[in-house]
């Protein structure tokens, strides 16, 4: 991928009212184009060089502009190769709001700093060495995670926990491609370096190994992407109150009509360090109203979609449970629930949870069930359990499965070294992927671009 030579900024903290902006120079000039309005002064501007500012790692002082002094602020400086990206940079830290920030970047413009595009930090770092594609990806990660168990998968990934185990992966078929390549350069003399039979052994481990890592991404697409967890029933049964109970607010409208709920809500929820979508939907019952026709139908979409269905009753009615409108749903991911337990009937519910969303009666034991069926689903509890969160890593591992199907059916049949050290090969190639090391520049971009600006 092209190296670009410009030297490129962009605020590394949110613009706005706050005690500080953050503003990332990375590049050759950064030094020179800091000299060009940094003062160590504010009576006058004190020429200070691009030598000067090297020789210090945090700098007291003012931006000035045609004599004008714009801000006090403090600049940090990182000689290349110690800094984030591995180039020379400058984090000025300046007062927060956007006046500041503007007249600053329009200083940094005007003295030949670029805007810099999203995740162009990190592509930087990436491309300098100081991280690789897989650890890039946990940052973006790190900074969307909600839950406590998403940032702990993250942070794994950043540490480079996770790439240690991609590299040794790696490192054994290296070492398998180079014992049987070897054997080729004897070939004279038919020496098996390795015996068929154990590298036969070796690679059913390697494929099993990597088939419980694609497997742990069904695990992980849940920790980083949430739980989705979908509330539904007849109209009028107080799935929206339970929803409104769990968000600790009025996000839902509650009243006695039913069909009030018209589309479903989602929101974000965190329990127990886990992540939840949590998702309102509305009464699914026969309708001739065109609007809650639609209603009920991205209602049976939400319930086909969810990894947890609360289906609620409601004791103050008699009428038939909600459960053959689901039918369809598969029994394992149902909690059932008996609402309005503080004016309904006595009614046997078969084991079900009676819970009241207008005293909050039993919402502790729905939370525990919910939470209990979460981690059930989630299915580890391993803290020291490598876990694939990313879908590009879970295809380049596929990938590598399947050329190490072939090359053992190479070894069954006889095929030759080549043969085998081609398939094995091909498997190395779709581990470090993951890696970046050879990832081309669509994927490098397409990674990148889903970054925010001053990553
Ligand atoms: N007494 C009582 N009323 C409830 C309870 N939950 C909901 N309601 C009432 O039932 C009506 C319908 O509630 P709502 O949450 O809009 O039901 P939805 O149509 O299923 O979303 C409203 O008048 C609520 O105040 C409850 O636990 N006890
Ligand atoms: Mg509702």
């Amino acid at each position: 991928m092209s190296y670009d030579n410009r030297t490129i900024f962009a605020p590394i903290t949110l613009v706005g009212e706050s005690g500080i902006t953050v503003i990332r120079l990375s590049g050759k000039e950064s030094f020179n184009i800091l000299s060009k309005f940094f003062s160590r002064t504010h009576v006058s501007f004190d020429g200070v060089t691009a030598e000067d500012l090297k020789a210090n790692s945090t700098t007291h002082g003012y931006i000035i502009d045609n004599n004008e002094v714009i801000d006090e602020v403090v600049a940090e400086i990182y000689k290349s190769p110690h800094s984030f990206t591995g180039e020379d940079v400058v984090e000025i830290s300046t007062h927060g709001g956007t006046y500041i920030y503007r007249k600053v970047a329009t200083l940094l413009l005007k003295h030949g700093a670029s805007h810099a595009e999203p995740g162009e930090f990190s592509k930087r770092a990436y491309l300098n060495g100081k991280i690789d594609l897989a650890q890039a990806e946990a940052i973006a990660d790190l900074i969307k995670a909600k839950s406590d168990s998403a940032n702990k998968l993250a942070l794994k990934q950043l540490t480079g926990e996770y790439s240690t185990k991609i590299k040794e992966l790696r490192n054994e078929l290296i070492n398998y491609c180079s014992l049987l390549e070897l054997e080729l350069d004897f070939s004279e003399e038919d020496l098996e370096i390795v015996s068929r039979e154990t590298l036969l052994n070796r690679l059913s481990n390697i494929i099993s190994n990597i088939s419980r890592l694609t497997q742990s991404y069904e695990s992980g697409k849940l920790i980083k992407n949430g739980v989705n967890l979908a509330i539904v029933g007849r109209p009028n049964v107080g799935k929206s109150s339970i929803f409104n109970y769990f968000l600790n607010e009025n996000r839902a409208i509650v009243t006695n009509i039913p069909g009030t709920t018209r589309d479903y809500l989602q929101e974000p929820l965190v329990m127990d360090g886990i992540q939840f979508n949590l998702i309102d939907t509305a009464g699914i019952r026969k309708t001739t109203d065109i609007v809650e026709q639609e209603g009920v139908r991205r209602s049976m979409m939400k319930i086909e979609e969810a990894d947890i269905v609360i289906e609620v009753e409601d004791l103050s009615v008699n009428l038939p449970d909600a459960t053959e409108l689901i039918e369809k749903v598969n029994k394992d991911k149902v909690i059932k629930v008996y609402n309005k337990c503080d004016i309904g009937i006595s009614k046997n519910v078969n084991g079900a949870i009676r819970i009241s969303a207008v005293t909050g009666e039993n919402m502790s034991e729905l939370h525990k069930a919910i939470t209990r069926k979460a981690k059930n689903i989630i299915g580890t509890d391993n803290q020291s359990e490598i876990i694939i969160t990313n879908q590009r890593h879970r295809d380049c591992l596929l990938k590598s499965c399947e050329y190490l199907v072939n090359a053992e059916n190479q070894i069954k049949q006889g095929g030759g070294n080549e043969l085998i050290s081609f398939e094995i090969r091909a498997a190395m190639d779709a581990v470090t992927e993951i890696l970046g090391k050879t990832a081309n520049v669509d994927i490098l971009n397409n990674i990148f671009s889903k970054f925010c600006i001053g990553k």
